[in-house]
């Protein structure tokens, strides 16, 4: 009897166990099994008129132990009480965005946070949900990623309203997306929609120039008749390195690479022919390849990402592509040269920025000491950069950088620095800086935007909206993984309480019109990289240092990380 007793007893919690196992591997296998369906034009096969297919090589040369970017964290797994506390607003946050994001604009490119609609700006294949693949990972929200995946899994790259796309933002969004959520789950589903998607971007590539359309007129992309154009953004050409580079390491295919290799020699070539030699003009004539002839140089819009990914491509090749690393070497003693400048402010902060440069006809240069949200990540740039060459000065300008918008944000009414404005810059970034009342009044004066409120220190605040942009924040989170600062911490929960109260609606966030009005006119937009970099350097800024280390991922420009190369770090 006793015997029978156990053994029905042992039979029935290995049943409940049996049942159990059932219901977990349908539950999981009904989200991870995905249908792939095919694009319904392979671009893999259309014909390189103009240039013979790319010759296949070696995606990189041997790779090296790299210096640590990381900071020695004591505690590197845990966080205090207080830091959980405030990623969990940073979850619920994201939370709020991405249920209204499914319920009304589901499979869309955008969620309109004011008229709970949605919006296509981006070609039509979902941006917003691509773009936050990997924040859905990295908060543990696998049901809705492994939901996402199967949307993924459907979506055709030639099924679009319109006739040519971005090459740049279709590269950095979805194919940095697809790449990075593929890194973080293995999903095989991810890597072939991104292989479809690598093979049509490509195409930029075949023109008469061999070097990218910055558009990606379809039908002519399919019949070779591509031109790239005479005037175009560096960051057209210049910042799509990491992601082929990732897509030819994943797939061992290097033509990927090979492509993006022939902007980068170039890049090498003309570095020091320019009219500020070490850093590149704004704008490019890709119809020829000559990157030396313009007069302008910033490292804000339009040239950004062109400077961010020289250390990250050092890192991303395991340090085998030393002429990145060179290039950012040089490129850095330029910029801190001609562009950096510590602006007057009335307690005299300790702070940097970086402006433009224009170079008049007999050489001189010719400063202007402006600040644009975008260029607000240069301070990260400066601490890896620093750390993957060995040299700290860059970290402590990086550091230095970064608390200029840190000094910005907390300057303006509603606590965020505005999208571009001018400073009083005083002649030298290392010498003494006193506050002059009356150069600033002077200099505001000249620079009247129609502003007659602005913090002491601004001269205008030209473009006064908040379009829930990432690059301060960026910089804060980079630099303290960097030097582990603690009150890096409360500078970020700070921005993101000034952000969250100026920007939240009921159904998620939006852009703002003027961030020196406390409660301004909200604009019906919110652009997928809110979910896909500003909320994803809050949450991680808050989570354990040793999730997503610097040392062993490298985020492309739009918040994505690419796992580096195990043995270089
Ligand atoms: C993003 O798409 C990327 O960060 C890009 O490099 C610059 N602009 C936006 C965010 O501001």
């Amino acid at each position: 009897m006793i015997v029978t007793r156990v053994w029905f007893r042992t039979l029935g919690s290995a049943s409940i166990l049996f049942l159990v196992g059932i219901l977990w591997y349908l539950r999981h296998t009904r989200y991870t099994t995905v249908q792939v369906h095919k694009s319904s034009f392979d671009w893999s096969q259309v014909k390189y008129l103009h240039h013979a297919q790319p010759e296949v090589g070696a995606v990189s040369g041997a790779t090296r132990i790299l210096p640590k970017i990381q900071h020695r964290f004591e505690r590197s797994s845990n966080i205090s009480k207080k830091q959980r506390q405030r990623r969990d607003v940073i979850l619920s946050t994201f939370k709020k965005c991405w249920r209204n994001y499914r319920t009304y604009a589901w499979k869309q490119d955008e969620l309109l946070p004011i008229s709970a609609g949605g919006k296509n700006s981006f070609g039509g294949w979902a941006a917003t949900l691509i773009d936050s693949l990997d924040t859905l990972w990295i908060m543990g929200l696998k049901e809705e990623f492994f939901e996402a995946v199967g949307v993924v899994a459907s979506l055709d790259w030639n099924s679009t309203p319109e006739t040519s796309c971005s090459v740049f933002e279709t590269t950095i969004r979805h194919l940095g997306g697809l790449l990075s959520a593929y890194d973080l789950s293995g999903h095989d589903a991810l890597l072939q929609k991104a292989v479809e998607l690598g093979d049509m971007l490509i195409t930029s590539f075949n023109t008469p120039s061999g070097l990218p359309a910055s558009w990606l007129d379809f039908e002519k992309a399919k019949t070779g008749q591509l031109e790239a154009g005479f005037h175009e953004p560096s960051t057209s050409a210049g910042s799509l390195a990491l992601e082929f580079t990732r897509l030819s390491q994943v797939t061992r295919d290097p033509k990927y690479y090979n492509m993006v290799t022939k902007v980068a020699v170039l890049m090498q070539q003309s570095q020091n022919q320019t009219k500020l030699p070490g850093m590149w003009p704004a704008n490019w004539n890709l119809a020829t390849g000559n990157f030396v002839s313009d007069n302008s140089f910033t490292i804000g819009a339009f040239a950004d990402s062109t400077y961010e990914y020289l250390p990250k491509m050092f890192a991303l090749t395991g340090g085998a592509d030393t002429m990145y690393a060179q290039m950012y070497r040089t490129a850095a003693e330029a910029i801190t040269n001609s562009l950096l400048y510590r602006p007057t402010t009335p307690n005299e902060d300790d702070v940097l920025f970086a402006g433009s440069v224009w170079v008049e006809s007999d050489g001189s240069q010719r400063l202007n000491p402006e600040g644009q949200h975008l260029s607000c990540f240069i301070g990260g740039m400066y601490g890896v950069g620093g750390k993957l060459i060995g040299d700290e000065s860059h970290v402590e300008l990086g550091l230095k950088l970064t608390k200029g918008c840190i000094w910005a944000y907390n300057a303006f009414a509603s606590g965020i620095m505005p999208e571009n404005f001018n400073l009083v810059a005083c002649p030298s970034i290392h010498g003494p800086c006193p506050w002059d009342e009356e150069k600033w009044r002077q200099k505001l004066y000249a620079d009247f935007d129609g502003h007659d409120d602005l913090p002491k220190g601004f001269t205008n605040a030209r473009v006064p909206t908040y379009l829930l942009r990432p690059e301060a924040i960026e910089s804060v989170f980079i630099m303290y993984r960097i030097t582990g600062r603690e009150e890096l911490l409360d500078a970020a929960w700070t921005m993101f309480q000034a952000i969250d109260k100026a920007t939240s609606t009921p159904y998620g966030n939006a852009a703002i019109e003027d961030v020196g009005t406390v409660g301004s006119r909200q604009r019906d937009s919110m652009e997928s990289f809110w979910l896909a970099e500003t909320l994803k350097y809050l949450y991680l800024i808050f989570s354990p240092p040793d999730g997503m280390s610097l040392d062993e991922w490298v985020f492309n420009t739009e918040a994505h990380p690419f796992r580096r190369p195990r043995g270089s770090y």
